[in-house]
């Protein structure tokens, strides 16, 4: 495994980055550099300083997010600065040849050096170390949060279950408020980092931190935000029919008190902290309800599974496809279970702190569904790592975020019930005339329901980072955003002293999060043109490409591009595409879609 001491960095960066004394009398990018051969050596030079920062980074991260403590926190924070550092002394540099022609290679390098970062600092030690410090520190407060009453102290997986149980409205309100008094600490943080990252994105030449993320699609920024709106409009009739069944069905079971028949629905009422996944209201809404629902939670907690079983059945998904198997260092090395001895961030999240191959998972992974479902979601990202290893650093990375969330999602479609029967997990299949719109509920409540959540928390940050909302409108922005968007509500008044979008993983931790949007919408995307590679003819939603050699071969070639590629040429790849676009998803929904207007029928939908 490639390990660089941080200690060992300075002088490299110095190296390749130029004199960072401001008295110089040379002008920063003046180094000479100016023609296509001296940019192409720079770049590379630069790369290669890149790639071993982010081995430390990672490592470091690794190393905080399985221990937190002050001092993992400290040399966390201490790498990122000096990635902060380096990328933007690289970005600067490099803004002073925008105008060259250079080979095409370096052209694409140099697009992706100066979107490699999310989070840019301003060039001044002292703000660089307190972003660094916030960064830290949001989501050490997240991964430690716990919410007590007297003595009994209760983490976010226990809360969670209280939602998914569903069983009284008064605990899932206790549960759900509070969970939200974990992020108020975070508040003043987060205003700071909005300011310190701001001023960083615009000393990168964006206006704002937003349009940095924005940047990230080969195509201009504000093309960007026009394309998330086009798909949303694809898909927006889908969710408000779901919208308005599974209101119907809520009121009716918990009352119109609980749940009222008409506008937007009590967020603490939907079987999830962030109502951004509907799955446990399966038992309510399924069409055939007397059907043996596809549930293997009790299967995997008889069995007994344990973590590295559950993670052994999501290889053998890959592997079947022709895969290789996860490299033995990978079980050595991964967090498969919660630690009791010290406090980690259980948010699943994939590694390879080496870039070459050091595969490893960290999850505190239990014996259920969702989990089951989140290991090949993860293991999509691993072997996405693994596929493109061989490639120079700045090539490896998806083609764009939202291909790396689809990886392992696009062929979750491809679990079937008889799948999970052939694994042993399932004892009874559902009738087939019936299963076809149970499996489409099911499939429905966890990825059409996400939909305008997937939307709502870059909605807000992009408007957080512009500075069309301040810090005084931080929670009330929030909240008109998930009413608009997914047709919830607070279930009791928040005010500014709350900070409702701390309470979501990805805010302290800085994680841009349309990435899952495009992901939900190239999930569908790519499963068709795995199908059609299959040659596979019917229904959408009656195919599995499980064990295809074909498909996987496919699949492979579009992973192993990285990010060497524009993204619709990786796209094409697999679906004969250049654009993103839903009408996979709306075309696999089609059964679910006439059902739910039917059972809709008289009834006012919308909020
Ligand atoms: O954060 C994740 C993954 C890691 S990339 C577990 N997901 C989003 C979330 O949990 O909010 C997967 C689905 C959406
Ligand atoms: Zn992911």
């Amino acid at each position: 495994m490639r390990n660089l001491h941080p200690t060992l960095l300075l002088p490299l960066l110095t190296l390749s980055c130029g004199p960072k004394d401001p008295s110089a009398t040379e002008p920063k990018g003046a180094a000479g550099i100016s023609s296509p051969e001296e940019i192409r050596t720079f770049v590379e030079k630069t790369e290669e300083v890149l790639g071993q920062l982010w081995v430390v980074q990672e490592n470091a991260w690794w190393n905080h997010e399985t221990d937190i403590n002050p001092e993992t926190a400290a040399v966390a924070a201490d790498v990122e600065s000096q990635v902060m550092a380096a990328v933007g002394a690289a970005v600067a540099e490099s803004a002073h040849f925008a105008d060259v022609k250079v080979d095409p290679v370096t052209d694409r390098k140099l697009a992706l050096m100066r979107r490699s970062t999310t989070l840019p600092a301003p060039d001044d030690d002292d703000a660089r170390a307190e972003l660094a410090g916030l960064v830290t520190e949001m989501p050490g407060l997240y991964g430690q949060g716990q919410y007590c009453v007297d003595d009994n102290c209760r983490r976010l997986e226990e809360l969670s279950d209280v939602l998914a149980e569903g069983k009284d409205p008064e605990a899932m309100l206790d549960a759900w408020v509070g969970w939200r008094t974990v992020s108020p600490p975070m508040r003043p943080l987060y205003e700071r980092f909005v300011e310190l990252g701001n001023a960083g994105a615009v000393e990168m030449g964006y206006s704002d931190l937003g349009v940095l993320w924005r940047s990230g699609y080969d195509m201009p920024a504000d093309d960007f935000a026009v394309e998330v709106d086009r798909l949303w409009g694809q898909l927006a009739p889908l969710y408000e029919q779901l919208h308005c069944y599974t209101r119907a069905k809520l009121s009716d079971h918990y009352g119109a008190e609980v749940v009222p028949p008409q506008g937007p629905i009590p967020a603490h009422m939907l079987g999830n902290m962030w109502a951004q996944d509907w799955s446990s209201l399966y038992p309510l809404l399924a069409p055939y309800p007397d059907e043996p629902a596809v549930n293997i939670t009790s299967a995997l907690e008889a069995g007994p599974t344990s973590a590295e079983d559950m993670v052994r059945y999501g290889e053998k998904f890959f592997t079947d496809l022709g895969f290789d198997p996860l490299p033995e260092s990978f079980w050595e090395r991964s967090m498969l279970v919660r630690p009791d001895d010290r406090e980690v961030v259980c948010h699943a999240s994939a590694w390879d702190p080496d870039h070459d191959g050091d595969l490893r998972l960290k999850m505190c992974i239990r014996p259920t569904q969702e989990d089951f479902f989140v290991i090949h979601h993860e293991l999509g990202h691993l072997y996405y790592f693994w596929e493109y290893r061989g490639l120079s650093p700045l090539f490896q990375s998806g083609a764009h975020d939202g291909f790396h969330e689809a990886i392992g999602d696009t062929l979750l479609l491809s679990v079937t019930p008889r799948y999970l029967q052939e694994l042993g997990l399932l004892e009874t299949l559902p009738d087939p005339e019936r299963a076809v719109l149970n499996e489409q509920m099911r499939v429905a409540l966890e990825r059409l329901a996400f939909l305008p959540f997937s939307i709502v928390v870059d909605q807000w940050r992009w408007k957080v980072f512009s500075g069309e909302v301040t810090p005084e409108q931080y929670n009330a922005a929030w909240w008109n955003l998930r009413t608009k968007l997914q047709g919830i509500e607070s279930p009791v008044p928040r005010s500014e002293a709350d900070f409702d979008p701390g309470a979501k993983y990805h805010i302290p931790a800085n994680t841009p999060y349309t990435r899952y949007f495009l992901s939900s919408v190239l999930q569908f995307q790519l499963h068709r043109g795995l199908c059609d590679v299959a040659g596979f003819e019917g229904d959408l939603h009656t195919c599995s490409i499980q064990g295809n050699a074909a498909a996987g071969a496919r699949y492979k070639q579009m992973l192993a591009m990285g990010a060497s590629q524009p993204w619709p040429d990786a796209l094409e790849v697999v679906t004969g595409q250049r654009q993103m676009d839903a009408q996979a998803m709306v075309d696999y929904f089609a059964p679910l879609m006439t059902w739910l207007e039917e059972q809709n029928e008289g009834q006012t939908c919308g909020w």
